[in-house]
């Protein structure tokens, strides 16, 4: 059900795991990586049918927008998404906070609003079942680091997508785990490039890539860590 549907952080992280600055993010746009967040998280995955062939009708099912990821945010991560950007795009959205919804500022109705993870993706069950939502795709954790401290304690956070930023910009929040630091402690393991394009359905630029930005470019790399 979608209480325990896979959950899957993206973050765009600093090597010393810098992820925020002042209720935004630390960088000017990095137009590679906003879009790269942009296709994954939009993308619905086909049902794989095993030893079998793929029905059309399933085919047809997801082509035309019958289920939808879903983001799971901050109250902050809201606030920091420009207006003319929000609610994303072709995904349903779950916003926490511990505030009620009548003492936030405006959010749309088709917004859900909860208290935390669990009971925000509980909320979402009940209108998909009342056929006011439609069925979730996947479930993606998009921030900040309260939250995605939060989803690291579910057993059901089974992956992270990373986008490794090589310039330290000056950040005030913070990834609240160490990943890319090779010890065999850490209870992430990187996977290998191959599994990620097969997570994310796209071919993905491998290694170190560069990104254009006004006078000078940044270092990115992509990466998916799954839980040992
Ligand atoms: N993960 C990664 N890899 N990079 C990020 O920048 C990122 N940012 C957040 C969460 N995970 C991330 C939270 N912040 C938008 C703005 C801020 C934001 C997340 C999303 C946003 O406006 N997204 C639009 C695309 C806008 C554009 O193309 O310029 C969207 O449709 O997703």
């Amino acid at each position: 059900s979608l209480t325990q549907l896979p959950l899957t952080l993206i973050v765009a992280a600093t090597t010393k795991n810098g992820i925020g600055k002042s209720g935004g993010l630390p960088w000017p746009m990095l137009k590679k990586d906003m879009a790269y967040f942009a296709r994954v998280t939009k993308r619905v995955p086909m049902p794989t049918n095993t030893g079998s062939v793929q029905s059309d009708a399933l085919k047809e099912a997801n082509l035309s927008g019958i289920r939808r990821n879903v983001v799971i945010m901050g109250r902050k991560t809201w606030d920091s998404i420009p207006p003319k950007f929000r609610p994303l795009k072709d995904r349903t959205h779950i916003v926490i906070s511990t505030q009620d919804r009548s003492k936030l500022q405006p959010i749309p109705d088709d917004v859900v609003v909860a208290s935390d993870i669990s009971s925000g993706l509980r909320s979402l069950e009940v209108l998909v079942k009342e056929g006011k939502a439609l069925p979730a795709g996947r479930a993606f954790v998009i921030g900040g680091s309260t939250i995605y401290r939060s989803a690291l304690d579910l057993s059901q956070t089974k992956r992270i997508l990373l986008t490794r930023v090589f310039k330290e910009y000056d950040c005030d929040t913070f990834f609240p785990v160490g990943l890319g630091t090779p010890n065999g402690l850490s209870e992430w393991k990187l996977v290998a490039h191959s599994e990620l394009e097969q997570f994310v359905g796209e071919a993905v630029e491998e290694g170190i890539v560069s990104q254009d930005i006004d006078g000078g470019s940044i270092d990115l790399e992509f990466e998916l860590y799954e839980r040992k």
